[in-house]
């Protein structure tokens, strides 16, 4: 689990890269990213038959100018089979919100309950011209503004498509009830980074709650989209592990020759220090 950090002006925020071995459900949550080039990304985890259940779950975390993609994934050849779930994330500023590279037929990624703002393009097939079916990728209730293109397949620029959100949506994703919209989602104070869903946001019960994050034990009833769920989550630090160190003592200042008397002197040592040998 990586969880509650606060990550800045680096070349990516997260990346989880190559664990063969170890069958797991990775969990990336409640981090906050900012001013840095890439956002999460997941490269080289494969089921096996020994080791069945590489999952990982990104959920509700905070990606703030991004310049590249805020999420991405690069299947080595088509030869990874793990799977993606990025639900109920908040992105504001990046390049393009997904980013897939050779997409194992149905790897089964699905994206659902995120928002996404200033990301003018949402998805981008990095090297594939194949378009994704739902059973590879599944974009389902999410909500998006200021998106140019919808998605962009073959990213080498002969041959490329680029899909309208329209046409998007007419291959499946980003239709299912209730269907993802290009809107403003009404943030309480998006330019002083309140990312909080004001009381008429549309992004309001827009979403189905896939990993149950509310925790009432239903995977399908409706939930906010973006980070904030309950409005009270802590994303990024929380204050949690040891406080700072303290200051620094202030270097005393040498005696002065007023601050000594007769009762107030250094002691004078009146044996010799014992020598030491080194054998
Ligand atoms: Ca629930």
């Amino acid at each position: 689990m990586i969880e509650h950090n606060e990550i800045a002006n680096s070349d990516g925020v997260i990346f989880i890269k190559r664990n063969y071995n170890t069958p797991s459900r990775w969990i990336i949550r409640y981090n906050y990213g900012r001013d840095s080039g890439g956002g999460i990304r997941v490269d080289q985890l494969v089921r096996t038959t020994a080791n069945p259940a590489h999952t990982v779950d990104i959920y509700q975390n905070l990606l703030v100018n991004i310049r590249v993609k805020a999420f991405a994934t690069n299947h080595y050849e088509g030869a990874e089979t793990f799977y993606l779930r990025i639900v109920n994330n908040t992105v504001k500023n990046c390049d393009v919100a997904f980013e897939g590279k050779q997409l194992t037929a149905n790897a089964g990624h699905i994206f659902q309950n995120n928002l996404f703002v200033g990301c003018p393009l949402g998805f981008r097939s990095y090297d594939g011209p194949e378009v994704w079916t739902v059973s590879t990728f599944r974009a389902r209730h999410n909500m998006y503004r200021d998106m140019n293109s919808a998605a962009t397949f073959q990213f080498d620029t002969s041959g490329q498509t680029n899909l309208s959100f329209g046409a998007w949506q007419g291959l499946g994703q980003d239709s299912a009830s209730p269907a993802s919209r290009v809107a403003d989602p009404l943030f309480v104070n998006e330019a002083g980074g309140n990312y909080r869903l004001q009381a008429g946001s549309p992004a309001r019960n827009a979403g189905a709650d896939l990993l149950d994050l509310n925790g009432n034990g239903s995977a399908t009833d409706l939930i906010h989209l973006g980070a904030y769920i309950t409005g009270n989550e802590v994303i990024g630090r929380d204050g949690g592990g040891s406080p700072p160190p303290a200051p620094e003592s202030p270097v005393p200042s040498p005696p002065t020759r007023e601050s000594f008397s007769r009762t107030n002197r250094p002691p004078i040592l009146t044996t010799r220090p014992a020598k030491v040998f080194w054998s």
